[in-house]
């Protein structure tokens, strides 16, 4: 049954076509001890792009633990998200540099 086959596969293909449409990349830049954009929505499957571009050290780190990222100065660090929920962050240096992901499933 090719035609069958061909559906099949037509049907597989376009799976594969929306899960790499749906993953997306979010850029949070770090300047001047803030994270912006400081709330953020997002899908369980994209990566998120810390950009340091402070002369310091920050952290993301997700109060209840999903997450603890070190962002060294000037440096760009990725995580790709594996938890749907709402997550706030912070920086353990600077606490008061907060932000929040929403995490879709
Ligand atoms: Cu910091």
């Amino acid at each position: 049954m090719l035609s069958g086959r061909l559906a099949f596969l037509s049907v597989v293909v376009l799976a594969a076509v929306s899960v790499l449409a749906r993953a997306a990349t979010i850029r949070i830049t770090i300047d001047k001890l803030a994270f912006s954009p400081a709330v953020v929505s997002t899908r369980v499957g994209d990566t998120v792009e810390w950009v340091n571009k402070d002369a310091l050290a920050h952290t993301a780190t997700a109060r209840d633990g999903a997450f603890d990222v070190t962002l060294p100065p000037s440096k760009t660090v990725s995580s790709v998200l594996k938890k749907a929920g709402t997550l706030d962050y912070y920086c353990r240096f600077h606490p008061n540099m907060k932000a929040t992901l929403t995490i879709a499933p």
